[in-house]
């Protein structure tokens, strides 16, 4: 719930992830500041505990790349400026650049809107089903095939729908009601995401 608060309320502040927004980049547009962005990235972890053993790994990987990020806030103010900075060194899609990992955790946020989205339209006790397919959506076509094969094998582990809402200590109301929030906060910014890209020409099948 955390998450939708600090997203939507950055939103109310500035017009800059306004739906229409056709010029994101332009002049005096308000920018997503890069350490409010990260620290509403830190809140997803508690998800992170509720999937068991097998998900660590994604864990390990979100958690270092979301770090990497809060590392690169000590010195850029804006998402904007990251990118900026990888354009003019020709890092963008560097394994380890901040632009890199921007899109990785950008790919992470989504995932977990997608899932989510799967969750409410779906009835049934499988998260196994949800789970599978919004990494089959939105991870998967960038992943390695050892990477998506692990990712597979690892949906058998995760727990039913049922066992999910009662580590998260929600109930199927009060779960809906916070995952509706979190899709409609995280979407606009994963659209501002991508528009930084692709203002500056770069593609975003990688
Ligand atoms: C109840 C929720 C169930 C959801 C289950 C979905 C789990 C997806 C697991 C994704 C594993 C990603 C493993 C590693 C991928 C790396 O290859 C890439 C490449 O990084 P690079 O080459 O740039 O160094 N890393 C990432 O994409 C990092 C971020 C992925 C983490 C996503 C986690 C999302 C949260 C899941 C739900 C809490």
């Amino acid at each position: 719930e955390d998450i939708a608060k600090r997203l939507s309320s950055r939103r109310n502040n500035g017009e800059a992830v306004d739906n229409n927004d056709h010029n994101v980049n332009g002049e005096g547009e308000e920018e997503l500041r890069l350490d409010t962005f990260c620290d509403a990235c830190r809140l997803v972890a508690v998800l992170f505990s509720c999937l068991g053993l097998a998900f660590k790994f994604a864990e390990s990987e979100y958690v270092a790349k979301v770090g990497d990020l809060v590392e690169a806030s000590k010195c850029f103010s804006s998402l904007e400026n990251i990118l900026d900075l990888d354009v003019a060194n020709g890092t963008v899609r560097t394994p380890g650049s901040h632009s890199r990992n921007l899109r990785r955790v950008r790919q992470g946020l989504d995932l977990i809107r997608a899932l989510f989205q799967q969750f409410l339209s779906t009835d049934g006790d499988s998260l196994k089903e949800a789970a599978t397919t919004a990494y089959s959506q939105v991870c998967a076509p960038y992943h390695t095939w050892a990477v998506r094969t692990a990712v597979y094998a690892g949906m058998y582990t995760l727990p039913s729908r049922d066992q999910l809402l009662l580590k998260l200590n929600e109930t199927d109301q009060t779960a809906e009601k916070k995952m509706k929030r979190y899709i409609n906060a995280t979407l606009p910014v994963i659209e501002y995401i991508d528009k930084l890209y692709i203002s500056r020409n770069i593609t975003l099948d990688w």
